[in-house]
């Protein structure tokens, strides 16, 4: 089902159950992803297309609880039916989990038919995430940082340290005592907010941290808003995920797929894991960058 071949003969997989069985499956990503689309591949023949199914996105994986969830997307091919279909989420819109979840909810257009056939499942993300960006390529891209020398609209908490919250936009990052500190913890959700001042269509987005690996920071979520408001905008969908913990690294570029790229007036950084050490509790921000253009 995930061989990278579908829609050719014996591309499929038989499973011999019936509408209420509800056959269901969960792949499990590894870490959290923004997820941009989803691809679904029945039988190669029209007469035996798979009649009903429904996505689903997990933080957390229980076999009892999770499907209790709304899907993420619930797809009727019984009216149209055609062979395979890839779902495709809206800017900003885009579900984020850990584990993706396939509900069959009718095996077959054809009324008598008990086999529910897949020839492929396809999972895709909306970004890729470049890990050996340097010093230089900090400074090069400072011109065309979005919030070049701009400070944060909101921030959860104010800078600790004697470099303030404008170094988080000067250019300068891995280099010494080029980071600003947060004596925050993990649970604080530390957060700040960048107001671009118009709308925008983000094509990338930087993060970097202190310049000592083993001070690394841990895992962070940036969003795009149209509207900020503190106390609910931070319930929608982040448009991008990372977890530096397992491979980690100083500095991180984000780049969205063409088609992928989120609009908005305000960026949104939350912190939820501030060091790879986790007996240290303080975030290490060195540079932020967003880059794309004014709509
Ligand atoms: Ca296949
Ligand atoms: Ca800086």
């Amino acid at each position: 089902m995930t061989n990278g071949v579908g829609l050719t003969t014996n591309a499929h997989v038989d499973f011999w159950v019936s509408d209420t069985s509800n056959f269901r499956m969960v792949y499990d990503l590894g870490q959290t992803e923004v997820i941009g689309s989803l691809l679904f591949a029945g039988y190669d023949q029209i007469q035996n297309a798979t009649g009903k199914y429904e996505f689903y996105v997990f933080n957390t994986f229980n076999d009892a609880s999770s499907w209790q969830n709304d899907p993420v997307a619930v797809y009727d091919n019984t009216a149209n039916t055609t062979l395979a279909q890839k779902i495709t989420f809206a800017p900003n819109q885009k579900p984020s989990g850990r584990y993706v979840g396939l509900k069959i909810t009718d095996v077959s257009v054809a009324g008598s038919d008990l086999c529910a056939r897949i020839a492929e499942v396809g999972v895709y993300g909306s970004y890729t995430v470049r890990t050996d960006i340097t010093s230089a390529d900090i400074s090069s891209l400072h011109n065309s940082n979005l919030i070049k020398g701009k400070l944060p609209s909101f921030i959860s908490r104010a800078s600790d340290s004697s470099r303030k919250e404008e170094y988080m936009t000067n250019g300068i990052g891995l280099d010494a005592n080029a980071h600003v500190d947060f004596w925050v913890n993990d649970t604080d959700n530390f957060r700040m907010v960048y107001d671009l001042g118009q709308m925008a269509s983000v094509e990338s987005l930087l993060f970097t941290g202190y310049n000592l690996i083993q001070h690394a920071t841990g895992k962070y979520e940036f969003y795009v808003f149209n509207t900020f408001n503190d106390a609910s905008s931070w319930q929608s969908e982040p448009v991008a995920v990372y977890d530096n913990t397992a491979n980690t690294t100083l500095a991180q570029k984000i780049t969205f797929a063409p088609n992928q790229k989120p609009v908005g007036r305000y960026i949104g950084l939350k912190i939820t894991d501030v060091d790879v050490d986790q007996n240290n509790q303080c975030a290490r921000i060195a540079e932020i960058g967003v880059y794309g253009s004014y709509s």
